[in-house]
Formats: structure tokens, sequence, C-alpha cells
């Protein structure tokens, strides 16, 4: 069996938020370090995984991506907190949050940061000559943009990852497979030529509701450089199929060097937070479909919250991506 080279710190462990609140009420954040850990031994029995500890970056190529105001406010409210506090941002404009499911802790900062520099390392392998990458990043990206975090994120990875591939001369695109849609990335590339395009929960029915419509298609130079694919509910694999062959069918036409894929498998039928109807042997489907295109494919974890049912997914997932 061919090996996946796999970014992956198990510091991610300790970024632990309690609490979120849904619907007024105070509930148990999804966001667990278990959805990540059984990938990871999932992808050690079956001798799937080359690991590697993330490098160390400078501390600026968080500007590339985000605002020094939300840089800022988070370092400063995170430093603000004690040790067992979990701070829940206003979300009416006060604090640079956009929900009530990302609280704030004491190393949120550093976790973050620790995060996104496994994608960092992800992008740096990839221009390396790596044709696969998976960067088990936790928390995850794709919900914050360049000044608020929400819906578990805090720094985007994959913008982080992009920019770093678009800083060596290279271009490169986004698709986002996340049964969410990518909120954040959308707004980042808004107005920018890079292809970026997700598959996602409509937002008539899914989180996060005030985006992911098909007529979100970008502005300026990147009017038409943003696509917005939103399923119905239920939605299986013969719909789900056809909607990854129209995105890779975009990212054809447009053709860049690498291709960043914001992966998440909260679109499995058993994920708590999706509503998508993807069984664990689809997931070999969507890998083969992706692993036979022409680039190198940069993986970024973004959500699942079911742990069984995210090793499971991303077993089949990497058996099909191989192939
Ligand atoms: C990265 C990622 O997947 N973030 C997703 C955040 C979604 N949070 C939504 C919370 C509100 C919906 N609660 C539905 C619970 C269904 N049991
Ligand atoms: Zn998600």
């Amino acid at each position: 069996m061919k090996m996946i080279k796999v970014v992956y710190s198990h510091d991610h462990v300790k970024h632990i938020p309690k609490h979120e609140i849904d619907k007024g009420k105070f509930i148990e954040n999804y966001d667990k370090s278990e959805r990540i850990e059984r990938i990871r031994e999932k992808l050690i029995v079956h001798e799937m995984g080359d690991f590697v500890e993330p490098h160390d970056f400078p501390i600026s190529y968080l500007y590339t991506v985000h605002s020094p105001v939300y840089i800022e406010w988070l370092k400063n409210k995170a430093m603000s907190l004690k040790k067992n506090d979990e701070y829940f941002p206003e979300v009416f404009g006060y604090d640079r949050c956009f929900d009530t499911g990302t609280p704030i802790m004491r190393n949120t900062f550093e976790q973050a940061w620790l995060s996104a520099k496994m994608a960092l390392t992800g992008a740096k392998l990839i221009l390396e000559d790596e044709d696969f990458v998976y960067c088990l990043c936790r928390p995850p990206g794709h919900h914050a943009n360049s000044l608020s975090c929400g819906g578990y994120c805090y720094f985007n990875n994959a913008a982080l990852a992009a920019f770093y591939i678009l800083k060596e001369g290279f271009d490169v695109a986004i698709l986002d497979l996340d049964f969410h849609h990518f909120n954040g990335t959308q707004d980042i590339f808004y107005a920018s030529n890079l292809l970026t395009i997700s598959i996602h929960g409509h937002p008539n029915w899914a989180y996060p509701w005030i985006s992911g419509f098909e007529w979100e298609n970008g502005e300026d130079e990147g009017l038409g450089r943003n696509i917005n694919i939103p399923l119905e509910k239920g939605t299986k694999i013969d719909e789900y199929l056809k909607s990854l062959e129209l995105a890779l069918s975009e990212i054809e036409n447009y053709d860049p060097d690498f291709l960043i894929v914001s992966l998440g498998f909260d679109t499995h039928e058993d994920d708590p937070q999706g509503g998508f109807s993807l069984k664990t042997d689809d997931y070999e489907s969507i890998g083969k479909m992706l692993g036979e295109t022409d680039y190198p494919l940069l993986f970024i974890q973004e959500g699942g919250y079911n742990p069984e049912a995210n090793a499971n997914a991303a077993l089949k997932f990497f058996k099909g991506v191989l192939r």
C-alpha cells in the first residue's frame, strides 16, 4: 500500500473547548480531539500514514490572511484569561466572532497557530514535490475570515497554505468538501482571481445559513472565481459525485499548479452536525476522483464530528486517492 504524508502534532489535544451555545443553551462543544485521534490511529493501523511534525514559521505568516486588528484581539483576549476560563465572544459587533460555538481559552491563540503551522508545513511539503499531503489540522479553519473567528475556526488554515504557495510563485485553487459552506475562505478570496469552490449543505437548511448561495460568485478581479454548489438534505453519493465532477471541470479550466482540498467528514450520514447521506464506502469514489486529477493535492482537515465515522471515511478516502 502506498503512503500519504501526514502533518500532525499531538499537541492539538491541548485545544479543549468545553462548551458551545446552541439555541441559547450551553451544550458540549463538538470539536473534540478524538475526531482527529481516531483518524490518526486508523492510518497507523493500516500503515498508510507517513507522519511528520509541523515545522516552525515566523508568526508574520498570519498577516498574509488575517488583519492585525483581529490577530491582536485574539492574542490579547486569550492572554487575559485564567487557566480554566472559557470566554464566549459577543457576536454582535463588540468582539471579532460571528457565532456562539467558538469559545476562547487561555491557550487558544497558541493552539490555532499550531494548527496553522500544520497547514503551512503541508504547503511547504507539496512545493517540495510530494504528490499528496494531508494536514491533520485542529482547530479547523474554513469559517474564519480576515477579521473574525467562528464555527470552531480561528485562523484560516487553507487560506494560509494558499498564500504560502502563491508567494512561491505558483497558482493554486481551493476546493472545499466540508459539509458546511466555507464562508471564511470565500470572504478572503472574494475579490481575488484565485478560484474557490465549495460543495455544501444549502444555507436554507444548514449552517452558516447566511452564505453559500449559488449567486455568490465573487467580485471585481474575482468575479466568476467563487463557485458555490449548495445541495439538498439527504444528498447521496450519485448527486455528490456529479457536483464534484462539475467542480473538477472548473478547476481543470482554471488549471492551477496545485489544489488545496478543505476536507470535512461531516458529510457522512452518521455525523451529528451534517445532513448528507454519504456512506463510508462512498469516500473511496470521492478520493479516487480527486486522485485522478493532474494536480498535487494538499488536504487540510476541517470538520467531521463523529470520530468513528471520520476514521472509517478517511481510510476509504485515502485508499481512493492513492489508487
Ligand atoms: C469546521 C466546521 O465544520 N464547523 C462547523 C460549525 C457548525 N456549528 C453549528 C452549530 C449549530 C447547529 N447545531 C446543530 C446540532 C444538530 N444536532
Ligand atoms: Zn463542517
